[in-house]
């Protein structure tokens, strides 16, 4: 296994990370309920004291920019962005597999840091590991070739000939399969919790992490997994309203705004 905490980027101060708000779903007027959500943990909880702010994937159900258009939508959410870049807060971007295709609209209006694969950290000099966290079961050879074609840049150059009407209606449907292929969520996102700390169980054979923090499974979860190893889930915006939370050593795990774990 190669060596993964090869270049960590070195950060210190407040550190906020959450994930999966699934922006766009299940339709307009339920997403704009979400979206004033996190406006407002962004703009009470967030910008008051934050230094750094991670988005760990799958914020938007659906991401496609060409090189003059975006989606439209999500005005609030990117007025809150705007102004926690005007405060100096610090933007990190994590692709997730519903996400991937952000080019570089994030990293000119934001000034975010784009990672399209997990990085590691050293957060007030703790060493931690942080990614989206899809794809880490080797074992899960459909999903990761699937994802291999949906990153190959070719295919993605050429679904952007399409005209937007066909490639958003492409994107809605293939979004709305994979949900009804998952419609009854609880079993597999915990399995899918399992398939991460497996990973970082794996990892920690080798390495010397504190903190593994992934989204995806829309699970939020504490455990901990080795005498000084810690396993975090953000979970996500549509069933919980989930996030992190780092000052000096201390890392919390908060639900609605309480501490959870
Ligand atoms: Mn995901």
């Amino acid at each position: 296994m190669n060596k993964l905490f090869e270049k960590p980027v070195e950060i210190e101060g407040v550190v906020y990370l959450a994930s999966d708000f699934h922006l766009g779903i299940p339709d307009k007027a339920e997403s704009r309920i979400r979206e004033d959500h996190i406006v407002r943990w962004l703009e009470q909880t967030v910008l008051p004291d934050a230094s750094h702010l991670f988005l760990l994937g799958d914020i938007f159900d659906f991401w496609f920019e060409y090189k003059h258009v975006v989606p439209r939508g999500y005005y609030r959410f990117f007025n809150a962005l705007s102004q926690l870049k005007n405060k100096n807060v610090q933007l990190f971007y994590f692709t997730g597999n519903h996400d991937m295709w952000i080019k570089n609209y994030f990293i000119e209006e934001f000034n975010m840091r784009v990672f399209k694969q997990q990085q590691p950290f050293l957060i007030n000099h703790t060493r931690y590991l942080i990614g989206h966290g899809d794809g880490l079961d080797p074992r899960d050879k459909g999903y990761l070739l699937l994802k291999k074609i949906f990153a190959f840049t070719p295919n993605i150059w050429l679904y952007g000939l399409l005209p937007s009407r066909v490639a958003f209606a492409v994107a809605q449907c293939m979004s709305r399969e994979s949900r009804r292929h998952s419609s009854n969520p609880a079993m597999k996102k915990c399995r899918e919790n399992e398939s991460q700390i497996n990973y970082a169980r794996e990892v920690l054979k080798n390495e010397d992490i504190q903190y593994f923090i992934y989204g995806h499974c829309h699970c939020p979860a504490r455990e901990k997994i080795a005498s000084s190893a810690t396993y975090i889930n953000t979970g996500d915006w549509l069933s919980h309203r989930s996030y992190v939370r780092i000052e000096g050593n201390e890392v919390v795990l908060y639900d609605k705004d309480v501490a959870v774990l």
